[in-house]
């Protein structure tokens, strides 16, 4: 498939810096279309993401939308490192992750411990404390979960990237920005050592949605 890449995302979800990250580590020229999915979305838009979300990607005249198919699709259609394992298990593990992350981690660690105790305090809007609180309860499963399989090194080692790094990555960012999530993180132990070696990685920082740069390459 040949053709340019245009990422249609939102500088502040997590979602769009997923895919940002893939093509980073794949090195994948592209351009950043902003596209606010809080804001009402033109109709050609809806026309190619029916559900209104980001992040969309194109690449000359294909186009895909929902987070782990396009990351799986910059990872074969694009040369550079391998961004999902070999090894069977482990490929196994990397999809369970993300699996995870959609079902049970998106919307507790972003949409109400890192929105309550980290968005609307910055941007003046009001937080409520019950959403922290219903969030980080929800939340302990699933970082228990993550700490394991951390333990396990499959995936989530901090040495080998996978497209799970990348899935779960920008939402840790947010979350450990609040008092709570820093200190739930900091008692998952394999979990923390994980998040000590990535978020210090060169496309992490290329990519902080909080950085002094814009939104593009
Ligand atoms: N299942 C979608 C979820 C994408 C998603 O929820 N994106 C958020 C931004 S991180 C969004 O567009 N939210 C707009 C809304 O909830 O109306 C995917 O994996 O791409």
């Amino acid at each position: 498939m040949a053709g340019s890449v245009h990422l249609y995302g939102y500088r502040y979800s997590v979602y769009s810096r997923t895919v940002r990250l893939a093509l980073l580590s794949k090195r994948v020229e592209h351009e950043t279309i902003e596209t606010n999915p809080f804001d009402e979305l033109p109709t050609a838009y809806l026309a190619l993401h029916p559900f209104g979300r980001v992040p969309m990607l194109t690449h000359g005249a294909f186009q895909i939308f929902e987070t782990n198919s396009i990351t799986r699709y910059i990872d074969r259609a694009f040369e550079g490192p391998l961004l999902q394992p070999r090894d069977t298990a482990a490929l196994a593990r990397m999809d369970q992750v993300m699996a995870v992350i959609d079902a049970y981690i998106y919307w507790p660690m972003v949409r109400q411990v890192s929105s309550h105790g980290f968005f609307r305090p910055l941007t003046g809007e009001r937080a409520d404390r019950a959403e922290i609180d219903s969030g980080l309860a929800a939340l302990k499963p699933a970082l228990s979960f993550l700490d394991e399989i951390a333990a396990e090194g499959e995936v989530l080692s901090g040495c080998e990237i996978s497209l799970a790094d990348w899935h779960l990555a920008p939402m840790m960012d947010y979350f450990v920005r609040t008092d709570e999530g820093a200190a739930a993180l900091a008692s998952h132990s394999a979990l923390q050592r994980w998040w000590d070696r990535v978020s210090v990685l060169d496309v992490m920082r290329a990519t902080d949605p909080m950085g002094a740069g814009p939104f593009d390459k």
